[in-house]
């Protein structure tokens, strides 16, 4: 290696400094998700080497020392001398923005990151990194301290397997967050293991004195991830429809079954990865699905002459779904760039689910017949709920003090100032009138579970005295006329109790939020207010503790002797009006949890909801007394 700093090494070293400088810019944030993203982006490398067809397993653990170490059976990284660069090929890529993927062979990098950015910038953020390739009956080993090669690549003993292995510590003057969440990087997984059919994945968690292994193996690939999707809800028929093929440059592979719910689960992929808005490869599914669907439904007569085609949105009730395409240069679209805008993509998705969806349904009928039945009880149940909807329309226009009869709403008017709170109780309800602001705080108390939305359909939501009352105080409207510049309040605070059957109650009202107007939680106007386990009393004095931690501590310090009173609120009606302003709805004084939707992992989430929402008490549960999965996928804090 040379010593003095060529053209090439200082243009290494400000492109190190690039990332360093504004490592937003390359992955995202320096949160907790873009310390994650530095495990994606190489185990990504990994997974290009699995697509390429050269490596069947793929070991990630997390060292004692927080580092993350990542290990392939592929062919190993080229040792080689680049002859541009005058630096090994492994050098090359931790060393050199956006290299990677086009050295040696011809394919392209097909998996990638949120930015699909390379392994120099893993590298460019870590304290330190280490590779090791082995290949050729040889180990070679190189490490580098914040992004600079401390060694070249040196040849460190013999070996008789290939493949690479990349360790590396994240840096923490750049993260505000350095520690690893297993259960983050555990979900990630699992959807790298179903996109990636037949490559195993585990992951190891050494931290603990109890060491925690989980492995992800999907012969079946996005089959077995539909099936996942849907685990705890019932399927309309045993098959998972499957469509592969390839287009031009566009492998597309899409999966498909049914269940009895009324929910559409649709997720799609690009590249591995995610796609919360969609776009072109979307688009192409759904319009195969609407055509097809509908030329069977008319040729098998489920569909009568006279009557109206089948929506899309009918054919895909209970539907889920998983689209899956690969192509070499994924264009991504919109504000968030999240959207493929590629054309290529949607005619090559129409044109495979077309052909292989069509010959399907010939050769199962009887999975043809169920979701057409399906899809017309959903048309008419749809005509239906419209047709309520402008009855209920009619009656607003004529009533003007249309505002349901329990709510005490505020005087304010500006929605930028006034919150709801959504009681769960009348008792409760009461002191919370009786409590509140009344300039800006509005109550709207909710007798006992409202309904499970998880198990209806909108015709018969929309009937539910509970739910009317909450879309209308909120004014917002709900599915195809929900107008989020309508909205009456910007903070919707769900308050119950702080026990089991409060958290019940708190889920029940955000599956349906989260079902039916799921705007309002991605822009940020949903919260839970958290009201005290404990009230301690000491000489007149009064301290309230909202956990168990909270409680000790404040024992601790004003002693543990007879004087002192400790209640365990079970209610929010034990509470009178003053308590319950003091400890839970004062703004100055109350902690609010804001309910967020990492879309990311909106496939986890959507599971969560079904498992909590299911028949199976146990997961609902273990969930509400854990309450860490839900807490996490959901982003609250
Ligand atoms: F990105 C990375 F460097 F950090 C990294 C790369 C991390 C890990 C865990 C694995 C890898 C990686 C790269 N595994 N396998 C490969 N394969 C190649 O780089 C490779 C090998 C041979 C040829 C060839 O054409 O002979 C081409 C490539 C791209």
């Amino acid at each position: 290696m040379s010593k003095d700093y060529g053209a090439d090494q200082i243009q290494i070293l400000e492109g190190l400094e690039a990332v360093r400088k504004r490592p937003g810019m390359y992955i995202g944030s320096t949160s907790s998700r873009g310390l994650h993203h530095l495990v994606y982006e190489i185990v990504d490398n990994a997974v290009d080497e699995a697509l390429a067809g050269y490596c069947t397993q793929i070991d990630v653990s997390v060292n004692q020392d927080g580092s993350v170490t990542v290990i392939d059976n592929g062919r190993g990284i080229p040792v080689e001398i680049n002859k541009k660069k005058g630096v090994s090929s492994v050098e090359v890529v931790f060393t050199i923005l956006h290299a990677g993927g086009k050295f040696g062979g011809g394919g392209y990098k097909v998996s990638g990151g949120l930015h699909g950015v390379g392994a120099s910038v893993v590298n460019a953020l870590s304290n330190w990194l280490e590779v090791v390739v082995d290949l050729d009956g040889k180990s070679y080993k190189q490490r580098y301290e914040r992004g600079r090669a401390v060694m070249p690549l040196t040849e460190i003993g013999t070996s008789d397997r290939t493949g690479s292995t990349v360790t590396f510590l994240p840096d923490d003057t750049i993260f505000e967050e350095t520690v690893f969440d297993y259960d983050i990087l555990k979900e990630r997984l699992r959807e790298t293991a179903f996109l990636t059919k037949g490559l195993k994945i585990t992951l190891t968690d050494k931290r603990e004195d109890q060491e925690k292994t989980k492995t992800f193996h999907y012969e079946g690939g996005i089959k077995e991830y539909v099936q996942y999707l849907n685990k705890g809800r019932t399927a309309l028929y045993p098959e998972i429809i499957y469509c592969e093929g390839k287009k031009d440059e566009t492998y597309v592979e899409v999966a498909i079954q049914h269940n009895d719910t009324y929910t559409e689960s649709c997720y799609s992929f690009v590249n591995n990865i995610i796609t919360p808005e969609g776009g072109t490869h979307f688009t192409g599914f759904k319009n195969a699905l609407t055509k097809t669907f509908n030329a069977y439904a008319r040729q098998m007569k489920y569909l009568k002459e006279n009557e109206q085609p089948l929506s899309g949105e009918d054919i895909r009730e209970g539907i889920s779904a998983i689209i899956s395409i690969k192509l070499p240069e994924p264009q991504f679209e919109g504000q968030t760039k999240q959207k493929l805008g590629n054309s290529e993509a949607r005619s090559a998705v129409e044109n495979v689910v077309s052909e292989q969806l069509t010959y399907f349904l010939e050769q199962n009928p009887a999975v043809g017949k169920l979701v057409c039945e399906k899809a017309v009880l959903a048309q008419r149940a749809r005509d239906a709920a419209r047709k309520a909807r402008e009855l209920t329309r009619r009656k607003t226009a004529l009533d003007s003090t249309a505002l349901p009869g329990k709510l005490a709403d505020c005087s304010d008017k500006d929605p930028k100032n006034c919150e709801i709170f959504i009681v769960e109780g009348n008792s409760a309800g009461g002191s919370a009138k009786n409590a509140r602001s009344r300039a800006t705080q509005a109550i709207l108390p909710l007798r006992g579970k409202i309904l499970n939305v998880e198990k209806s359909r909108l015709d018969k939501v929309l009937v539910n005295a509970e739910i009317k009352a909450m879309i209308t105080a909120f004014g917002t409207g709900i599915h195809d006329e929900f107008d989020i510049t309508k909205l009456r309040y910007h903070k919707i605070i769900i308050m119950t109790d702080a026990d089991v059957d409060g958290a019940h109650i708190a889920t029940l009202m955000l599956t349906f939020l989260y079902r039916f107007m799921p705007e309002l939680i991605k822009q940020g106007y949903v919260y839970l207010a958290q009201p005290p386990l404990y009230k301690i009393e000491k000489n007149k004095q009064v301290w309230y503790a909202y956990n168990d931690d909270e409680l000790n501590r404040i024992l601790l310090e004003i002693g543990r002797d007879n004087n002192n009173k400790i209640q365990r609120y079970k209610g929010l009606g034990e509470m009178d009006a003053e308590q319950l302003w003091d400890t839970t709805m004062d703004p100055e004084k109350r902690i609010l949890h804001r309910v967020m939707i990492d879309e990311e992992k909106s496939s986890e989430i959507d599971v969560t909801f079904t498992t909590l929402m299911g028949d199976d008490v146990d997961p609902r549960r273990e969930f509400i007394e854990a309450n860490a999965k839900f807490v996490k996928n959901l982003d609250i804090y």
